[in-house]
């Protein structure tokens, strides 16, 4: 038996693959892709002894479990922690930790919020950002660590002025903040301890500040929230709740993707060549770094009812993680070249962004983010070279960088 497949925890109930893989090791999250390969081919459902929860590794059953929410619920929280028996770190989102019908009257007002007519007057200046941000890294010579000085620059300018907050604490308590957040979707580890202690510094305080009305700017997606409850579409309390969804979702997750953009265009000097030649391919080039580098790697769902899932048979509460980073690389889905990063590949239909009625409200802004940079460092810089080691950003459910050094070398 291999070191994965114990048996040593299986309950008497699971007729399922046991494995007893940590998804959240640090080891396992430098290089998940060969783990998740063994975890498609262990079956369509197992189950994870270390943390009691199903598992699912292939597109079809994560996409399946995603468009059934009445089935698999968020209301018990998207993380590892059952919000029925479990206390969460904070109050529950009023838009992610919920279930129909009182998810559709918020997700209604977001989406509204986020559509891409609103988005599109972002451009212009989202453009104009990307080109004063890279210039200014080329004129100094273009050696720098991409995490701080482009990767973070650039959504800290241009999401959190799009959201309308103060300049003012930004750098400091913005990225940890989410980092709580997201890791707030695992297990309750050293990491999520050691989050949370650092986050209570200041940063969670902070949040709480800047979401009210009196702090947000008043032509901002934030007070356009406030303007909402003003016609009834929400309740007063819920438009800080919302401002928080956008401040909690909308940074770091933009953050990474764009960690792992620069980092896969400079181990793949070819693919980089191919849009550097044509600008054009840049939304389409990260649709497949999304793909490739998935910025969630995973989250969760719970049972409502006796439910089978390829013949496994499981309770109400029950909690079952989607490795999303797992589908976008599942040969059943995208043919044996599943693990080959290609520019040229149709990779829409990824769930870096999920599926279903949580599909990620913010995709077309954090798509505008990334296209809009990707084109500027298409057009000014020709080669992107590797200095040394990029340093992993461990986190219990995205994947990015904490330290990147390249070089940034101008056409
Ligand atoms: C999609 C997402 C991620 C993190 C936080 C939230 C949503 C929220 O609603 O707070």
């Amino acid at each position: 038996m291999s070191p994965m497949e114990s048996t040593a925890q299986r309950p008497v109930a699971v007729n399922a693959p046991v494995t007893d893989l940590d998804p959240y090791a640090d080891a396992v999250l430098d290089d998940p892709y060969p783990h998740y390969e063994r975890l498609r081919e262990l079956g369509p459902i197992f189950y994870l002894s270390r943390y009691d929860a199903y598992g699912l590794a292939r597109h079809a059953e994560i996409d399946a479990v995603l468009r059934d929410p009445a089935t698999f619920c968020s209301s018990a929280g998207v993380g590892l922690a059952n919000f029925h028996t479990t206390a969460a770190w904070r109050k529950p989102s009023i838009i992610l930790e919920v279930d129909p019908p009182m998810h559709a009257r918020t997700r209604k007002v977001v989406a509204g919020l986020l559509a891409p007519a609103s988005i599109n007057k972002l451009r212009p200046t989202f453009e104009q950002q990307a080109e004063r941000l890279v210039d200014a890294l080329l004129q100094q010579g273009g050696q720098i660590d991409a995490v701080p000085a482009l990767c973070e620059a650039y959504p800290l300018k241009v999401f959190a002025d799009a959201v309308g907050i103060p300049a003012q604490g930004r750098e400091t308590y913005l990225l940890p903040y989410g980092d709580m957040v997201f890791n707030a979707f695992g297990p309750v580890n050293e990491r999520f301890q050691a989050c949370l202690a650092k986050a209570q510094q200041g940063a969670i305080e902070w949040i709480g500040e800047v979401c009210k009305r009196e702090n947000l700017t008043s032509d901002g997606l934030g007070m356009q929230l406030y303007q909402a409850a003003d016609e009834g579409l929400l309740a007063p309390d819920e438009a800080p709740m919302l401002v928080r969804t956008l401040l909690s979702a909308g940074l770091d997750t933009t953050v990474f993707t764009l960690c792992n953009a620069v980092l896969s265009f400079a181990r793949h000097p070819d693919q980089w060549a191919l849009v550097h030649a044509n600008p054009a391919l840049a939304r389409q080039a990260l649709e497949e770094v999304l793909r490739y580098e998935s910025t969630f790697h995973s989250f969760y769902r719970t049972t409502t009812r006796d439910v089978d899932i390829a013949g496994v048979q499981m309770a109400p509460e029950q909690k079952i993680c989607v490795l999303i980073g797992s589908a976008n690389r599942d040969p059943r889905r995208w043919g044996e070249t599943a693990d080959r990063f290609d520019v040229t590949r149709r990779a829409v239909g990824n769930m870096a962004f999920g599926t279903g009625i949580h599909g990620c409200a913010g995709q077309m802004i954090a798509r505008l983010e990334g296209e809009t940079l990707l084109t500027v460092l298409a057009r000014r810089v020709k080669a992107i070279h590797l200095e040394g080691a990029p340093s992993m950003h461990y986190n219990n459910s995205v994947r990015g960088y904490t330290r990147m050094p390249v070089r940034l070398v101008a056409a």
